[in-house]
């Protein structure tokens, strides 16, 4: 019984995990099975390295550029807001939106760091709030071991145990933990089936 603007709206649903844990080529699929279901579906991926802020963001990433901490956090956070106005546009207008990655990654990364972990979550505070997450579970060392690992400035073991540990103190009743260890078909069917049991429900503001 809820109302039609609920019912119409599209759904925020956020892949997230360590690097290499297979939230690209899961938020692609997921992104086709529904489309498939006919429904409207846009894919993002944050950070958005195509626009300034991403532009420097993807500079630092590639360590051709030093920032101080506080600094890159504040941009990586600035990059979500950037596209805040377009992404509530489409979930009003029915569009389900997936990203890869979200607030959740702003917060463990930089707290993996050793910055407060509530002074991390400020700047993300009244973001939309997923529908849903999907932490797609990956031993750091089974990570390690994937394709292309290595090449960007955050890819060291040591440093993704720090994440995971973060990622564990900011997860709540909106995260689904998926083992990521399994074949990719196994693994979409198993978000698939989640994400059609979400109930519909108004859309929250996060950390609020
Ligand atoms: P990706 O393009 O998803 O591989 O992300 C690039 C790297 O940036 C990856 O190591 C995770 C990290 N990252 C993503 N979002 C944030 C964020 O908001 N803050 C920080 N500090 N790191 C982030
Ligand atoms: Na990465
Ligand atoms: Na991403």
């Amino acid at each position: 019984n809820s109302s039609p603007l609920i019912e119409n709206r599209g759904q925020l649903i956020v892949f997230e995990g360590l690097d290499k844990s297979g939230k690209s080529t899961q938020s692609q699929k997921l992104k086709e099975a529904l489309l498939k279901d006919g429904q409207f579906v846009d894919l993002w991926s944050f950070p958005d390295r195509n626009t300034k802020l991403g532009d420097v963001i993807d500079s630092y990433l590639n360590k051709r550029l030093e920032l101080d901490d506080r600094s890159i956090h504040l941009l990586f956070s600035a990059n979500r807001w950037e596209k805040v106005s377009k992404l509530i546009k489409l979930l009003e207008s029915g569009t389900t939106v997936i990203t890869d990655r979200y607030a959740f990654s702003g917060v463990a990364y930089s707290a993996a760091k050793g910055l407060p972990l509530e002074w991390c979550k400020q700047p993300d505070v009244g973001l939309p709030k997923p529908d849903c997450v999907i932490f797609l579970q990956l031993s750091p060392e089974a990570g390690a071991k994937r394709n292309g690992f290595g090449e960007e400035r955050y890819e060291k073991t040591q440093f993704q145990n720090k994440v995971l540990e973060q990622f564990m103190q900011i997860k709540d009743e909106s995260w689904k933990i998926i083992n990521a260890d399994q074949n990719m078909e196994d693994l979409h069917q198993e978000i698939y089936k989640h994400i059609k049991s979400l109930k519909k429900e108004e859309l929250k503001r996060l950390w609020e």
